[in-house]
Parts: C-alpha cells; sequence; structure tokens
C-alpha cells in the first residue's frame, strides 16, 4: 500500500497496520495509508470488519506537529476520516500506548473501540495553543459528556484505558500484550451479532440534555480564569464544545474549523509549538552524545539542611534513592529533617500519597553531623550559603573524604564553579546543579558545566534530573549562569524606572499583563526585601535599604513595596509612593511619565539582548534552552515561546532598534550584543541560533 500501513487478513477481518516512528503522527503518509487501507478494505467483498493498529511504541499520537505552517501535502485527514466513518464496514481502532489529539480524533470516528488497559487516550491541543481540529470537539462531548469534555480539552490530560472504559471512550479492553488478538475478536464479535454502525456524530442523548444551559459554560469559565489567564486555546475550546451542544453537528464541525484556523495560524500556537520541541530539543548535547558512559547514582549526599537542602533531598526520595544530609549543628539537623517530614504529611493530607509513602520516603533520609558519613555517596550536592571560601573549604574536605568516581557538585546560583573546583584534586567531578527554590517544586535545574567537568559527570547529571522530573538545562559559567544572568537585566530597569518615574505597582502590572505570575517588586515583596541585606552595612543607598530599614520587609512584615492585609493582599502604598518621590528628588532625578511599552519594552529586550551575550559566549547552547530556562524558572509565558521566541515575534531588528535608541538617551546598559546585530545583518531569527 506504501510504506507505513500495511493491510493484512485474518478470516473475514481486515487488520490496517500503521508503522512511522516514532509515534506514529498523521504525516501525509499515514494520512494516505489510512485512506488507502480502508478503502481497500471496504472493496474487498470477503472482509467483513476492519481492525486499525499501530506498530512500535504507540496508537497515534496526534497530528504531525512539524507540518503546522507548511503546505499540506497527500490526503487531507478529513478525507481519511469520512472513508472510516461513512464507509460500510465497521471499523475497530485497536489501541495501545497513547491515542492524542488526531490520533484520538482517528478512533472516535471508529465505530468501535479496544484498548490494553495501560493505554491513554486524550486531546492534548490545548498545550499546543490548539484545539482538536478533526472533529474532537464535537465527537468527544457526545460520549463523554460536555462536563468531562471541558475538563479533558482545556486540560490536555490523559486518560487511562480503564477510565475510558467507564466513560465510554472505549468498548472493550483487551488483554495486555494481546491487543491485536483482542481487536480481531471483538471485530468477529460485532460481525457475528449483526452489531450495527455506531457513528459517534449520531449520539446527540448528551449534548442535548447540556442545551439551554449556559450556565455550565460560566461556571466552568469563573471556575478556571486564574489557570486560563493569558492563553487563547482554552476558551477557544470551551467554544466548541458549546457549539458541540448548541448547534447540529454538521455545523459544530464548521465552528471548530473556524477556530482551529485562527490558532494553527496565531502566534501563541507558534510559541506552545516551539515549546513542546524545546522541551525535547534540551535534552541533547551536541558533544555529550547519547551513549555517553553514566555514573551509577544509588546513594545521594547533600551539605546543609536549610529550605534548599532540605528541597533538593525531597527530589531524590520521591524516587526511592536514599539521601544522607549533613548539617553542623544538631538543631538546624533536626529543624530540616522535621521541615521535610512536615512537607510530606502535607502532600498525605491532601491525598497526594498516603501516610505509608510519608514513612518510605522518611525512613530513606539520613541524617548526620558527620561529612564521614558521606564516603560512600555516589552524588554529593553542596548547599552551604554562598560565600566562595565556605564552600572552597567544604569542597576540600569532600575531596578527602568521598569515594573516586563520585559526583561533586555545587547548587551555587552565582558563584564561579571553575573556582570552586580549584578545592579539589578532582576537578573533572566537579559540576553545578542549580535547583530554583522550592526545589521540591520547581521544574527547572539549570546543570553548570565547569571548564573541566567530565562527559559522564555531565550525562549522568542529565539523566538524574529526568529521573527526578526536571527539565534541565545545561549551561555555562558566568555570573548568575543563563537564568539569573538575565533576570538581572530585568531587575535593574525595574528599579531605574520606578526612580525615573513609574510606580513599582506601574511596572508589575505591566509585566503581570504581559503575562508573568507577578512582576518584580510583587516578587521581592513575597520572597523577603532583607535576602542579603544587613542592618550594618544598610546605608540608605537604593529603596530597598531605606524599605528594609523602616522594617517593610516584604509579606511577612505586612509591608514591602505594597501594604498588605491580613489576608496577604497587597495594596498600592502612600508611603512607599513618597519614599520614591523623596528619593528621586534627593539623587536629582527630574521624574516623567513613562508609557506602559517603556516599562515592557526596558523590561524585556534588554533580557533579549543578554540572551544573545550568552549564546555569543556559548554559555547556553541554543537559544531555545534559554527559552526552557525562563519558561520553567521564572514563569515567562508559554503562550509567548519563552524570552528569545518572544525576540523572534517582535523581530531582531525591532529589539536591535529599540536597544539603540535606549543606549542613545540612557547610556550603555543597552549596548546591543554583537550577536544581536549580526541576526539583524543577516536577516536572521535567534532560533537559528
Ligand atoms: C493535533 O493532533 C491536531 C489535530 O487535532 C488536528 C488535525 C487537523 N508530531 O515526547 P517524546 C516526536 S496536534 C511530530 O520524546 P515520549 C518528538 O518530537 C497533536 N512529532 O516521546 C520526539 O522527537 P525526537 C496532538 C512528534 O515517549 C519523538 O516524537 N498530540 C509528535 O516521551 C518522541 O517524543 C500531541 O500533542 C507529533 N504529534 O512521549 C501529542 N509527538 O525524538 C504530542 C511526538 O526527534 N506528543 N513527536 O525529539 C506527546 O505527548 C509525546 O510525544 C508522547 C510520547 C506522549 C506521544
Amino acid at each position: 500500500m506504501n510504506d507505513v500501513a500495511t493491510l493484512e487478513k485474518d478470516g473475514e477481518i481486515a487488520v490496517l497496520t500503521l508503522n512511522s516512528p516514532p509515534v506514529n503522527a498523521l504525516s501525509g503518509p499515514v494520512r494516505e495509508g489510512i485512506n488507502n487501507g480502508i478503502k481497500q478494505a471496504i472493496d474487498d467483498a470477503d472482509v467483513k470488519a476492519i481492525v486499525l493498529i499501530c506498530e512500535g511504541r504507540t496508537f497515534i499520537a496526534g497530528a504531525d506537529i512539524t507540518e503546522f505552517g507548511k503546505a499540506p501535502s497527500g490526503p487531507s485527514l478529513f478525507d481519511a476520516l469520512a472513508m472510516i466513518e461513512h464507509g460500510p464496514k465497521p471499523v475497530v481502532a485497536a489501541i495501545h500506548g497513547t491515542a492524542l489529539g488526531g490520533g484520538l480524533e482517528v478512533a472516535l470516528t471508529c465505530h468501535y473501540r479496544v484498548a490494553v488497559p495501560s493505554a491513554k487516550c486524550g486531546l492534548p491541543e490545548v498545550n499546543l495553543g490548539l484545539l482538536p481540529g478533526a472533529g474532537g470537539t464535537q465527537r468527544l462531548p457526545r460520549i463523554v459528556g460536555p462536563e468531562k469534555a471541558l475538563e479533558m480539552v482545556t486540560s490536555g490530560q490523559h486518560v487511562g484505558a480503564k477510565k475510558c472504559l467507564e466513560m465510554g471512550l472505549v468498548d472493550e479492553l483487551a488483554e495486555e500484550g494481546k491487543l491485536r488478538e483482542g481487536a480481531v475478536a471483538f471485530a468477529k464479535k460485532i460481525v457475528a451479532e449483526k452489531r450495527p454502525l455506531k457513528k459517534v456524530r449520531d449520539l446527540n442523548d448528551k449534548v442535548e440534555a447540556a442545551r439551554g444551559k449556559p450556565e455550565i459554560f460560566a461556571e466552568f469559565r469563573k471556575a478556571n480564569a486564574r489557570k486560563f489567564r493569558g492563553f487563547l486555546a482554552p476558551e477557544y475550546n470551551i467554544q466548541c464544545i458549546e457549539a458541540a451542544v448548541n448547534l447540529p453537528f454538521d455545523e459544530g464541525i464548521k465552528v471548530e474549523q473556524k477556530l482551529f484556523r485562527e490558532l494553527v495560524t496565531g502566534t501563541q500556537s507558534a510559541a506552545q509549538r516551539h515549546v513542546f520541541f524545546a522541551e525535547r530539543q534540551v535534552w541533547k548535547l551536541p558533544d555529550v552524545p547519547a551513549d555517553t558512559p553514566t555514573i551509577p547514582v544509588n546513594k545521594v549526599g547533600i551539605i546543609g539542611a536549610g529550605t534548599m537542602g532540605g528541597g533538593i533531598a525531597m527530589n531524590f526520595l520521591n524516587v526511592g534513592l536514599p539521601v544522607t544530609i549533613v548539617e553542623t549543628k544538631q538543631d538546624a539537623l533536626d529543624r530540616g529533617l522535621g521541615v521535610i517530614r512536615k512537607n510530606y504529611e502535607n502532600s498525605a493530607k491532601k491525598g497526594r500519597f498516603s501516610m505509608e509513602e510519608v514513612e518510605k520516603r522518611m525512613g530513606l533520609l539520613k541524617g548526620s553531623l558527620d561529612m564521614n558519613d558521606l564516603a560512600d555517596s555516589d552524588l554529593v550536592i553542596e548547599a552551604v550559603f554562598e560565600n566562595m571560601d565556605v564552600k572552597k573549604q567544604v569542597f576540600t574536605k569532600l575531596d578527602a573524604i568521598v569515594k573516586p568516581g563520585a559526583i561533586l557538585a555545587t547548587n551555587t546560583s552565582a558563584l564561579n564553579i571553575d573556582e570552586i573546583a580549584t578545592a579539589v584534586k578532582r576537578p573533572e567531578a566537579v559540576i553545578g546543579l542549580h535547583f530554583f527554590s522550592p526545589a521540591n517544586v520547581m521544574r527547572l535545574l539549570e546543570v553548570v558545566r565547569a571548564d573541566k567537568t567530565s562527559k559522564p559527570v555531565i550525562a549522568t547529571s542529565m539523566q538524574l534530573a529526568k529521573k527526578i522530573g526536571k527539565i534541565a538545562a545545561l549551561v555555562g559559567v558566568c555570573p548568575g549562569f543563563v537564568g539569573n544572568r538575565i533576570l538581572a537585566q530585568r531587575q535593574r530597569e525595574a528599579q531605574k524606572l520606578i526612580l525615573e518615574g513609574a510606580m513599582p505597582w506601574d511596572v508589575d502590572r505591566v509585566l503581570y499583563d504581559f503575562g508573568l505570575p507577578m512582576g518584580p517588586f510583587a516578587m521581592s515583596d513575597l520572597a523577603g526585601l532583607d535576602i542579603g541585606w544587613s542592618k550594618e552595612k544598610s546605608q540608605g543607598a537604593t529603596i530597598r535599604d531605606v524599605l528594609c530599614e523602616m522594617d517593610r520587609r516584604g509579606q511577612k512584615t505586612g509591608a514591602g513595596f505594597y501594604d498588605y492585609d491580613e489576608n496577604r493582599n497587597a495594596k498600592p502604598s502612600p508611603v512607599v509612593e513618597k519614599i520614591i518621590l523623596d528619593f528621586a528628588q534627593k539623587k536629582g532625578i527630574n521624574r516623567r511619565k513613562i508609557s506602559d511599552d517603556e516599562i515592557l519594552e526596558r523590561c524585556i529586550y534588554p533580557m533579549i539582548n543578554e540572551g544573545a551575550k550568552i549564546l555569543e559566549e556559548g554559555k547556553a547552547i541554543r537559544s531555545s534552552d534559554i527559552d526552557i530556562v525562563w519558561i520553567n524558572g521564572y514563569g515567562f509565558p508559554v503562550y509567548r515561546g519563552g524570552p528569545m521566541f518572544y525576540g523572534d515575534t517582535v523581530g531582531a531588528a525591532k529589539v536591535l532598534a529599540k536597544m539603540k535608541e535606549f543606549q542613545a538617551t540612557m547610556g550603555d546598559d543597552f549596548k546591543p550584543a554583537k550577536l544581536l546585530e549580526k541576526i539583524v545583518a543577516e536577516g536572521k531569527k535567534f532560533s537559528d541560533f
């Protein structure tokens, strides 16, 4: 038939098998294979029913995402679906792995669905800034009802086969490992029983029952407003389910088509598709190939039981790896272990796991006051406070204690790891593992490669990151590494802006509306303004100094840049306004009105420019890695694709022009990166690097 589809016969049952690794995505050849295979089986008078099944790790996992934005080739998916649905013979989808997006839409067009218990079904298009564009939004609610359909299409969740069976999404479960036999037997059964062709499009009970009940949608929108903020796709998905409820099937399909086209040609979906591939690219290291030997890690040591050390420990306990935490004082150790236990107990109370599981994880944790207890660790992560001399002493001690071949990692967020590595005789074992706070929650891990770090140490760190459920980006040593180095640009501008004319709440509002979870000043209030501040050294040199001296140290003291009520709701503070005005006057600054556009451009463009410098210096492997860091470590809105993709969206030429304009009036904080100039000169994009 073609390279990806084969048609065989098992008695009266035709079995159409698709084989297009890695995930049987609906590329041109796969669509052609379905279309022609079904037609051939229909034309064969001996065939009474058809089973559609896939080879490899999964049933069809969706449309081929790489095809979006390109000219379509081969038969349309709709032709293939019509061939299945309107044909005269029952078609049974046989599902293993995942039936996702267009894959589930194919299965929903089949007349019956059989799955193995481990299979999962879902419509995850929303995560790509899309909606199911092949009838999914119209067929799904006809089976599971509009409420469940709303959940599924706006969350993109993968639903297990047993649940699918309960919901009617799957008709029968086949024995694990025996899908083909099970599906063929099922097909034979429906032939023998002369069951009718069950077309999902004709099932109207559930959608009609919801007609005239707009509150279903109003309540759903309200309940999820925070979660959906800024994203287009969830709202468009909701509108499609509304159409399924209120319109006849074919009219509903027209709405789905129109909204799908809008999304697939829009910037948000392009950004979210970019993130999908970026998340997969980030693991690929050009000079550390996949077959690089790794170091078995069965025991982890952590130095420091503070917030960071404790959070880091939890990551390993969660996946069953024993951890020894070393502290210098018994009370600090007890406190640290107590916090870990409390965190686990809170999760258990919320029903995430059982109390037994809490004990199991705590049973893997050992506290100690003696660094010698780390001797047989395969990986030691140092998480003591940020002081070069202290860290070097710790590493020298570790060097003498820990067995050869172990990885010696530092969780520093700022210090020079090359210098830390001079404290040991085995610099090849030293690496940075920069966890973000809270370390047991935040998904990002910056894996920092020092000058002499060996490839097995890098490969092992990346592998371990995956094991503990992080997304890791390999970066180089430079001040602040990738994430904080870029953050410093935004922080500097935010501070300047409030002296020049804006107020903290203006800056915060603009960045919040851009899509960040909170602005820099709300962030500082949350973290505590006195981090890294001391009364003795404070000279009132910055607004922060002034605020801290007044004991306005952020949310914890009920006041910082904002005033807080007892529920920690922030209000702009007249006191802060006056402090800022006085401060600006003292500095001889003539305050002026600053537009929202200027706030945004001054906060974001220098970040993009810094990203270009990072690429130019080779401190990140690719521009999309920087996006991954900022999306997962700092809440950069996914629908903008990360700072570098956003730079491509506005255009490197515009970023450069603005940087030059700002440089002319405000100095070299805005000096364009050489790479930015080069990209513009060559008419390229950041994503080309
Ligand atoms: C859609 O269906 C729209 C329709 O409604 C409308 C039609 C008109 N296309 O994740 P992995 C690649 S939208 C192209 O590492 P896993 C992936 O890039 C789609 N490529 O494996 C990677 O490549 P590489 C809705 C795809 O086992 C390789 O396959 N569907 C696609 O951890 C392995 O992927 C989705 O959103 C694709 N659709 O997870 C599902 N999918 O090796 C998206 C994967 O070069 N996919 N690749 O880096 C997934 O969620 C996961 O890949 C899956 C497997 C769970 C299937």
